[in-house]
């Protein structure tokens, strides 16, 4: 509480902005919040950590990078000319082409003018008297705002494992989700890559083909399906612009809110010879469509089983030493863990300058001057790749020092996994909302209809705020614990939730262990957001 005071006294001895919104963040979420809140005449600015518009697809430049979302549904959809006019070259667009369509839609809807780069927000503490956001960046900039928007992904702390040794390792070091803007060249350089997850395994191959010996340093090997990308058919592409309302619909009404096809069948009801087949299908079309073969692949252990026993037999199809074959091969829940989706991953491992080193029984013990050792042997290394991955969905927020009433940090608050009413809002912290929040369907869907509908549902609610001369919202007690307890539910229910995931918050020491997303599906959860506001903010007290 003496805390919060301080800050209000220090905001009073300073020149401070005033505004009626406040956005963290200027990746997919904060551009269209942006665009939103100015297109309703509601005063904002975006506060960005990095020197682009972009996110996600600023921060994680590694070769490889590329979206398992088909390019023509991983966009938005909130201006048909934008939708009609920009040309998608690829199906799966590489990074670099999803960071120029984000810097078109920047120039396009003049959004820099109110973004302020380079920028990290470092607290934002509620002020119960004046019903007032006291929020600080980095270089002591202060602003009064009435509602604070995080638009910070779910995605984007990364996580460096305090591995020993660290700081004395002559060579160069990378984070894949912090990759530089210069172009890196491993020619002729020993390069270790630590962790074998999605940005691992799409960089892998691109660094094999650089590097004059890469070591691949795996602690559980992963599941993955070949993109098998393509340059987009203009015919095609005709087509779906020709009537992308109805794409957009339809993806709507599915789970994911991409538009798939729903599997209809069990593979436990279907003979070994179909479900063979269909799989063969999926495999040759490629991409995360794999595990919408059947119906039942997240339900049912046995039904998983049959999926990933045909994943392990690619594998010893593809691998050269059956040795290597079997190190790769997970013996888990696939689609447990995010699946992954490649280019020439495991073909990667027959080739003479890749080694695989197992360190499932033998940590990295430490990071040395020249390298690393793992089991008694040092690997000697020019440079360390860490795809190590992210302090998911929470990670970004509580990096912020947020304080609601009374001065109750998000941090704790949060110690025992996040809490929020929707993904949205959590109580106590009034008039702060989250878009692709922990509690909402986020990470296990398209992100960009998940974020657009979240931008809409708020700048809706800001709306309605303003023309009622409503000052505060604030999720109620009784809703967010309903919302986490039927979260919790539906997690439970599949086999999503039983494996050590950064779903459930297990890759980072010391966070509690709770499955973090809805998994409950797009629709429903949308239905659920409509129901809220037609009963009049129901699960919300204003005043
Ligand atoms: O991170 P990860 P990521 N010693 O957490 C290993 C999205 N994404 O950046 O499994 C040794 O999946 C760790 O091992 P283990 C997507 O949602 C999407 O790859 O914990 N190893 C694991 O292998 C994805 O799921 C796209 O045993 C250590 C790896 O590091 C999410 O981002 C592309 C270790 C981390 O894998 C995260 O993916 C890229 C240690 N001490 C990312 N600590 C697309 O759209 C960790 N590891 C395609």
């Amino acid at each position: 509480m003496r805390d919060t005071q301080q800050s209000i006294n220090e905001t009073a001895d300073k020149q401070v902005r005033t505004l009626e919104v406040v956005i963290v963040g200027a990746g997919f979420a904060g551009m269209y919040m942006l665009h939103r809140l100015r297109e309703l005449g509601v005063s904002t600015r975006v506060y960005e950590t990095g020197s682009g518009v972009g996110g996600t697809w600023y921060w994680n430049r590694y070769p490889g990078a590329r979206c398992d979302v088909e390019s023509m549904q991983y966009s938005y959809q909130f201006s048909d000319e934008l939708q009609q006019e920009w040309e998608w070259p690829e199906k799966y667009s590489p990074q670099a082409d999803i960071l120029d369509y984000a810097n078109h839609v920047a120039d396009r809807f003049d959004l820099r003018r109110d973004i302020q780069f380079n920028t990290r927000i470092v607290s934002a503490i509620f002020n119960e008297k004046t019903k007032k956001w006291n929020i600080k960046t980095d270089d002591g900039e202060q602003i009064l705002a009435n509602f604070c928007v995080m638009a910070t992904g779910c995605l984007s702390s990364t996580n460096l494992p305090k591995f020993k040794g660290l700081h004395v390792f002559k060579g160069k070091t990378y984070h894949t989700g912090q990759w530089p803007h210069e172009t890196v060249d491993f020619d002729g350089m020993k390069v270790g890559v630590i962790g074998t997850g999605s940005s691992a395994i799409q960089s892998i191959p691109m660094f094999a083909s650089q590097a004059d010996q890469l070591y691949v340093f795996q602690r559980t090997p992963n599941y993955t399906i070949p993109a098998r990308n393509a340059f987009l058919d203009p015919e095609e592409v005709k087509v779906i612009k020709a009537d992308y309302s109805g794409l957009r619909a339809r993806a709507k009404t599915k789970p994911s809110g991409y538009d798939l096809p729903i599997p209809t069948r069990a593979a436990l009801e279907t003979s070994s010879e179909d479900r063979l087949q269909e799989f063969e299908s999926k495999w040759e079309n490629g991409g995360v469509a794999f595990m919408a073969s059947f119906k039942d692949l997240l339900f049912d252990k046995d039904a998983n089983d049959t999926a990933a026993e045909f994943i392990r037999k690619k594998i010893r199809e593809t691998v050269k030493d059956p040795k290597i074959a079997n190190l790769l091969s997970p013996n888990n829940v696939i689609g447990c863990k995010r699946l992954c989706v490649d280019t020439g991953y495991w073909e990667t491992f027959n080739r003479s300058n890749v080694s695989l080193i197992d360190v499932s029984n033998h940590p990295i013990e430490t990071i040395t001057e020249n390298g690393l050792i793992t089991d008694g042997r040092e690997y000697l290394l020019d440079a360390i790749v860490f795809a190590t991955g992210f302090d998911a969905m929470t990670g970004a927020l509580l990096n912020i020092d947020i304080r609601g009433r009374s001065g109750l940090k998000l941090k704790d608050k949060w110690s025992g996994g996040p809490k929020t009413y929707l993904g949205l809002s959590t109580a106590d912290f009034p008039n702060l909302f989250t878009i692709t929040g922990p509690g909402s369907p986020s990470v296990l869907t398209n992100m960009l209809p998940s974020i657009e509908q979240h931008v809409e549902w708020i700048s809706d609610c800001i709306m309605h705020m303003l023309t009622n001369g409503i000052k505060c919202i604030e999720a109620t007690q009784d809703a967010e614990d309903d919302w986490v307890e039927h979260v919790n539910e539906v997690a439970d229910l599949s086999l999503r939730s039983t494996c050590s995931s950064w779903y459930v918050g297990a890759n980072i020491e010391g966070k509690a262990r709770v499955f973090m997303p809805y998994i409950g599906g797009f629709p429903r959860y949308v239905e659920k957001c409509e129901k809220v506001v037609a009963n009049n903010y129901e699960g919300f007290v204003t005043n």
